[in-house]
């Protein structure tokens, strides 16, 4: 049985000054490196999308920046042009430690957008984190990162669905909070199982 941390999407664009900057993003790059060695692994996700990825704004002609559009999968936010492939922006912050163990890709198909680190925005497309963890006889995850209300609340939903014991340390995590989207992330994870510590 063993635990690990999971630190999710601590890259430059969602941190002051990135293209889709989560206040505070910074603020915890220096606590997670903190910790890290206090885990059996740390795997760290890395949002790395294709130059005109369907999850942008810019892909839909009249369309802006968070408004909602309809996708065969289901209803997905648009979001500004971020963590483009090799870009500035896709590099982890320049402090966080990246010796972890993994570090696992996720949003790299154009037509889909891909928010947990375990399945695609499908909820069914999955990134192979599952098999991973099982592999390793890891158990418990405790999650941190960027933003809360996305890309953390949809890893731990489905974390805690597959059956691994998930906390979020929310002081170790930011949110973009877009018409209470923090809320409901905090009501969801909940109701999943997930501890919110
Ligand atoms: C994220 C929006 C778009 C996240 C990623 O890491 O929470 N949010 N892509
Ligand atoms: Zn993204």
């Amino acid at each position: 049985m063993s635990h690990a941390l999971l630190v999710i999407d601590v890259q430059n664009d969602f941190c002051p000054g990135g293209a889709l900057a989560v206040a505070g993003g910074d603020e915890i790059v220096a606590p997670i490196n903190a910790i890290m060695d206090t885990f059996d692994t740390v795997i760290l996700t890395q949002d790395w999308h294709p130059a005109g990825h369907s999850s942008f704004a810019s892909s839909h002609t009249g369309k802006a920046p968070f408004e909602m559009i309809d996708m065969p999968y289901g209803p997905q936010v648009l979001w500004p042009d971020h963590c483009v492939q090799s870009s500035a922006g896709a590099n982890f912050h320049p402090d966080l430690r990246t010796d972890g163990d993994l570090i696992i890709r996720k949003g790299f198909r154009s037509a889909i957008d891909s928010y947990s680190a375990f399945f695609e925005n499908d909820h069914s497309t999955p990134t192979g984190l599952k098999g991973y963890l099982e592999t390793r006889g890891i158990t418990q995850l405790t999650m941190v990162g960027l933003a809360t209300d996305f890309c953390v609340h949809y890893s731990a939903v489905d974390a805690a669905q597959l059956g691994f014991d998930v906390t979020v340390l929310s002081n170790l995590c930011r949110a973009i909070d877009m018409d209470g989207s923090l809320a409901v992330a905090e009501q969801a994870m909940r109701a999943a199982g997930v501890t919110l510590a």
